[in-house]
């Protein structure tokens, strides 16, 4: 059916116009405006790449068993959206003059709201991973000129030994790798954790269903997500991917950015870690973080997306 083209016809355009609501005066005027393009650019495609009548069900059915699977805010990181996102509000910032301080990187799909709140230090984990390296994760957060930046919220997630994250994986403790840390007056943060491992996508999920027709993997290196945040500043979104691991440039999500890599320390001398109260060896993991400041409002605070158990707690 090469050379059936009908999606210039009156009898095409009508139907999209139909099928948009374009013939009512309800509904919702900025979903009718998108619909009509998804929908036109979905039939262009169908009619461009003279799609099958199996391969279209085939996509029908597998957008079924993404919902059904709960991967969809995972295959979006994994085709490029998240990242395509960060480069179009770099390019925004920087039309703004907002550029400098530290990168924004993508949020992911794993964060949950309301994690424990304290000042300066927080421990992350609940101590039942033994598999894992003790983390010391340490930071000090400043404005563009160095000057530390005193009561900014460092709220921290990552993954365990396993790589997988609480709430999401139900045989971890409620809030295990998670924290929100206020910087102390000399705007520091420190965390004691474990070492994450790096995230794979459910061998038997859809997202990686996909990947494999595709012929990619569905590995993240082993990372740290945080946001930063204070009134007078722009809301920081970021990771830091830990240095060495095989994935560290290869990520399905396209999150990794050469001054996010860190190169984690490990500390053998039992002195510094007996000044800790730690009892062997750790890696110390060390994150400074620049924050822009900014009096627009709106950039204060994250963007607003639906996340685990936000607008729940106080
Ligand atoms: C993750 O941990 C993550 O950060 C992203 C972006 C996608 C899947 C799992
Ligand atoms: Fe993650």
């Amino acid at each position: 059916m090469m050379n059936v083209k009908t999606m210039h016809t009156p009898e095409v355009q009508e139907l999209l116009e139909k099928v948009a609501g374009f013939n009512n005066s309800d509904g919702n005027e900025r979903v009718k405006t998108i619909l009509h393009r998804v929908m036109h650019d979905v039939f262009q495609i169908i009619e461009d790449l003279d799609i099958t009548q199996d391969e279209l069900w085939t996509a029908v059915y597998y957008i079924n068993q993404l919902g059904a699977n709960g991967e969809a805010a995972l295959l979006a990181p994994g085709l490029g959206i998240d990242k395509y996102l960060d480069i179009r509000s770099d390019e925004a910032d920087k039309q703004a003059g907002l550029y400098g301080g530290t990168p924004r990187t993508i949020e992911g799909p794993l964060y949950v709201a309301g994690s424990p709140k304290s000042e300066g230090f927080a421990r992350m984990d609940d101590g039942t991973d033994t598999e894992s390296e003790v983390m010391l994760l340490t930071g000090q957060v400043t404005d563009q000129d160095g000057n530390p930046i005193r009561n900014a919220v460092v709220d921290i997630w990552h993954a365990n030994s396993m790589g997988a994250y609480s709430y999401f994986d139900k045989s971890q403790s409620e809030y295990n790798l998670r924290r929100r840390i206020e910087t102390d007056e000399n705007g520091r943060y420190t965390a004691r954790s474990i070492i994450p491992a790096g995230y794979g996508c459910p061998p038997e999920g859809s997202t990686q269903h996909l990947l494999n027709q595709l012929g990619r993997h569905g590995n993240r290196p082993a990372h740290i997500h945080f946001f930063i945040s204070k009134p007078g500043y722009k809301h920081l979104t970021t990771q830091i991917n830990l240095a060495g691991d095989e994935y560290t440039y290869d990520d399905f999500a396209f999150a990794t950015l050469e001054e996010l890599v860190i190169e984690a320390q490990r500390i053998e001398d039992p002195a510094k870690a007996d000044a800790l109260g730690l009892e062997g060896p750790f890696t110390q993991v060390e994150f400074d973080i620049q924050l822009l400041s900014t009096e627009k409002s709106e950039l204060h605070v994250r963007h607003s997306r639906l996340r685990a158990l936000e607008g729940e707690q106080a």
